[in-house]
């Protein structure tokens, strides 16, 4: 029994901001710290903060704008986070709003009403509470039947969601899955932070994954392989949890927010990203020319540019390995998924990709697909 992908959905949050605003904003913040411990930084008791530039970001991730779902309070100085009201439990949530937009575009792009859905999966690096599901919700408002979770593996939920979704068709618990992808990264970011301030954008992408047969899009693929892996390392790491509230005294430390070693994630991960790829491709018996395109996890445009001349041998040509990440930042789970989202409309039957993701615990996945 094959499986193919056979719709896809985006939603695009309301605001964008670009690199000079956000380095505007955290520029401000440096001027009115240091000015404040003045005195500290003469004596030498305390280091002046650096401030940011928007040509470092460019040059060392790719990244030229982010969306957000609020934007004020971020390049406000004496702020510097997402301005998001709590909404009242009657209401729909923020995440379960931004799902359902990319689900209802992946559903009629596979040509898929509510009634055949029977499972959704929402995978994502962050959901916005503990319970009840986000898929739970959004099954809810769909009016779907089956059953639904919610799934966190970081980078890959988006690759590992659509994995499990395969595993659940081919175990015959579902006969078409939806996976989203709701990612609501913004509040994570320590916008006070020189290294990360620039990393992230919001965003919700959405899948639809099923059975060959019961496919009728006019663009599907056949999942020819598929791999997950992990390896355990603290170089991507944020303790928000829900023990943080236990201790008093740490409970707002910045560690509560996304914190990495950039140098380090690049340098350890990229070995596991091709060796992952040259596997699953030799798996499928294909030759670096017979892929069309290498949708590539969207953290850093070097990166990926790196991981492209590895498995092609040489520089990918415009749109082989498609980049997103300059109009949407690293969107977590969801960059490949953009990716492909946006380049998958010339492909035609028999044309072949790979769909990777890569990022923190540390995990990596990784789908050979074919244009039916
Ligand atoms: N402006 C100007 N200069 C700066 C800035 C800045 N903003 N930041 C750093 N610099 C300076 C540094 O101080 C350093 O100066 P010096 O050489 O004098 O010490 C110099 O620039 C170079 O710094 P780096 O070596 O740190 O710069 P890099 O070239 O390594 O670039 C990157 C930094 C862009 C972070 C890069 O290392 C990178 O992209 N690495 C890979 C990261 C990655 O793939 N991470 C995956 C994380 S995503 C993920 O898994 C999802 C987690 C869940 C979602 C979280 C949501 C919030």
């Amino acid at each position: 029994m094959s499986i193919v992908i056979s719709g896809t959905g985006l939603y695009t949050p309301p605001y964008s901001i670009s690199n000079d605003e956000l380095v505007t904003a955290f520029n401000g913040y440096v001027e009115q710290f240091n000015a404040e411990h003045s005195a500290a930084i003469t004596a030498g008791e305390m280091e002046a903060l650096k401030p940011s530039s928007s040509e470092f970001i460019k040059k060392a991730s790719g990244i030229e704008s982010r969306y957000v779902m609020s934007k004020e309070g971020v390049l406000d100085i004496n702020v510097m986070k997402p301005l998001i009201p709590e909404r009242r439990d009657e209401e729909i949530s923020m995440q379960a709003e931004m799902a359902l937009a990319a689900a209802k575009q992946a559903m009629a792009a596979a040509n898929k009403t509510k009634d055949d859905i029977d499972l959704i999966i929402v995978a994502c690096a962050y959901t916005q509470r503990a319970y009840p599901a986000i898929a739970i919700e959004v099954q809810q408002q769909l009016g779907c039947g089956g059953w639904a979770y919610d799934m966190l593996v970081a980078c890959s939920s988006a690759t590992f969601g659509i994995m499990s979704a395969s595993n659940a068709l081919l175990g015959g618990t579902a006969k078409t899955v939806l996976v989203i992808s709701p990612e609501i990264t913004s509040p994570q970011i320590n916008y006070r932070d020189r290294d990360s301030h620039f990393i992230f954008g919001d965003v919700a992408t959405a899948v639809i994954v099923e059975k060959e047969q019961t496919a009728t899009s006019k663009h599907a693929f056949k999942i020819l392989a598929q791999k997950p892996m992990t390896t355990f390392s603290n170089n991507i790491r944020s303790n928000f949890g829900h023990v943080n509230h236990c201790d008093e005294e740490t409970m707002h430390s910045s560690d509560k927010m996304f914190v990495q070693h950039g140098r380090k994630v690049f340098k350890e991960v990229l070995p596991m990203v091709y060796s992952l790829i040259d596997e699953q491709m030799a798996k499928c018996n294909l030759q670096a020319s017979d892929l069309k395109r290498l949708f590539l996890h969207q953290a850093n445009i070097n990166m990926n540019t790196f991981v492209a001349r590895k498995i092609l041998g040489r520089d990918p040509v415009e749109n082989e390995a498609p980049i997103i990440l300059n109009e949407f930042a690293n969107t977590a789970s969801a960059g490949s998924i953009i990716a492909f989202h946006r380049h998958h409309d010339d492909m035609v039957s028999g044309d072949k990709a790979i769909i990777c993701s890569f990022g923190a615990g540390y995990s990596a996945g990784c789908l050979v697909i074919e244009h039916l």
